[in-house]
């Protein structure tokens, strides 16, 4: 992972404590989630541990763990946290193509889930079911010792420009530092209630500050089923939570829906992220929900910027934040990799102390989306104001962002390809008012045959296993793609001009 002059650095400044994520978990009495205590949650999972290790878990292992938001997620995480297995983190609208996919590319031992449907993709993989983890049980006593601080914790998803979905390897110790400064930038205390709103298995949800910074701070998590303003507002106002985390759509709809708040009062602070947060929303959380906006600009391969909670309204509204740590670098380059002066719009690039430098098992893409010197390539650009603070311009990676789900356009367009009237197709985000983007899928029809329609498009997708929130929303018929100059364009061209061309 990180050079040894680089970790031996980021152990020296006290970033790297040498803990593990088990670790979080205190024999408090306190609530940690739902109706478990700290010490619930810790008996809980040491057992279960413990049951998984006797039927074959081990510590390196890789278990494929699809949940959703439900407090026996957060017994299975930190029971394979314990053992050193590491958890990959499918989201809970996963089908069988992305679900055979991590299971298969990561060789993993099990999968963990509430959809015995899926169990057919596992594979090899032996299938748990949510239902079955009850009955999970062993002696703590008889656990091996666990991971090292520096070993991976987990591999985490990537949103992707790629055919294939990447994995984002992230060991403790890194983990652990965004975690820890997180909540202390968040304001967390042992009085914090956090709303889990977005899938707790999403990185925004789990550590900035997420659930595992509640845990640090020693706070209570509520989980919400689902994001809604008739199923959150009650709850917010019942269990007084003081933090939230969503993505821009959600706080929009929140905002529309006020009208049906019951009291909203306890909510402190409202972090929005995971896509551009436009100003017109930004301008009307306080004044609607009365709580204090925090912009969190973050990715799961590491550097997550926040706007801090005293920052003026000028900075909180108007931009994306800053770096958690003084050791995030953050380099804006040009084309070519020269830096740009401030305020010009550049491509971010990022190396630092809990910044991956390099995807799991992908050296040929590693190759490409890191710097030789190891700066991770995010796809963004950005531009920085003087006072360091960052705002989010667009990005340059082939990568639809609707409303905070992100889409790699080559992967739709793989599935598209294998369809039998489809010559060629390219897939590409178009703006919405709502989601901020949609994906278009452009086609050109085989000689001979007729271009699938849209519902055909979505059945076709469904049937082959693909998440919801990837089937494209539109689809237009071309004749032929637009070609410039001479030869076959580039689909990264050809992509560049569909979206200019879009109306
Ligand atoms: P991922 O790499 O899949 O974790 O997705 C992270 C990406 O989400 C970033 O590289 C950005 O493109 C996008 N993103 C996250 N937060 C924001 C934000 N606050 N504003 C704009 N884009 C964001
Ligand atoms: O979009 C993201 O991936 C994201 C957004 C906010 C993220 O990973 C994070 C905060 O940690």
């Amino acid at each position: 992972m990180w050079p040894d002059d680089f970790a031996e650095r980021y152990r020296k400044l006290g970033y790297w404590t040498g803990q593990t994520l088990f670790e979080l978990l205190t024999d408090s009495d306190h609530l940690a989630v739902g109706d478990l205590s700290y010490r619930r949650l810790r008996d809980r999972s040491l057992r279960l541990a413990a049951g998984l290790n006797h039927s074959g878990v081990r510590r390196g292992d890789r278990v494929v763990v699809q949940l959703p938001n439900v407090t026996e997620y957060f017994e299975v995480i930190f029971a394979l946290f314990r053992l050193g297995a590491l958890p990959v983190f499918a989201l809970p609208a996963h089908r069988a193509s992305e679900i055979g996919y991590f299971c298969s590319h990561t060789a993993a031992v099990a999968f963990i889930t509430e959809h015995a449907e899926l169990a057919a993709a596992a594979g090899d993989a032996r299938v748990i079911l949510i239902g079955d983890l009850a009955a999970i049980d062993g002696d703590p006593d008889t656990l091996p010792p666990g991971p090292n601080p520096s070993d991976l914790a987990f591999l985490q998803l990537s949103g992707g420009s790629t055919g294939l979905p990447k994995l984002i390897p992230r060991t403790h110790d890194d983990y652990l530092y965004s975690v820890r400064e997180s909540a202390a930038i968040c304001g967390l205390t042992p009085d914090s209630v956090y709303l889990a709103v977005l899938p707790v298995a999403h990185n925004f949800t789990m550590s900035s500050p997420g659930v595992l910074g509640v845990f640090h701070a020693g706070g209570r998590v509520v989980l919400a089923p689902q994001p809604d303003p008739a199923t959150v507002f009650p709850l917010i106002a019942r269990e007084r939570v003081t933090i939230t985390a969503v993505v821009p759509p959600i706080a929009h709809l929140w905002l529309d829906s006020v009208s049906l708040a019951t009291d909203l009062s306890s909510l402190e602070v409202l972090q929005v992220g995971g896509a551009k947060l436009a100003d017109s929303v930004a301008e009307r959380v306080r004044p609607v929900l009365g709580s204090q906006l925090q912009q969190v600009f973050g990715m799961a391969e590491g550097l997550v910027n926040y706007t801090r909670l005293d920052d003026p309204d000028d900075v909180v509204l108007h931009t994306q934040g800053r770096p958690i740590s003084p050791d995030d670098e953050v380099l804006i380059v040009d084309d070519d990799d020269r830096p740009v002066p401030d305020g010009t719009v550049g491509h971010l690039l990022t190396r630092g102390p809990y910044t991956i430098r390099g995807y799991w098992n992908a050296e040929e893409h590693n190759r490409t989306a890191f710097t030789a010197d190891g700066f991770y390539r995010t796809g963004d650009l950005v531009r920085r104001r003087p006072d360091g603070y960052l705002v989010v311009e667009g990005r340059a990676k082939d990568q639809i962002n609707r409303g905070g789900e992100k889409i790699a356009a080559e992967e739709v367009e793989n599935h598209l390809l294998t369809h039998p009237a489809v010559h060629d197709v390219a897939v590409v985000a178009v703006p919405d008012p709502y989601l901020g983007e949609r994906t278009c899928a452009y086609v050109v029809a085989r000689a001979g045959t007729t271009a699938p329609k849209l519902s055909e498009v979505r059945t076709y997708l469904r049937e082959r296993g693909l998440a919801e929130y990837k089937i494209p929303d539109r689809v237009r018929v071309l004749d032929t793609f637009p070609v410039t100059g001479v030869g076959k364009v580039s689909r990264r061209e050809l992509r560049a001009a569909l979206r200019a061309g879009a109306r």
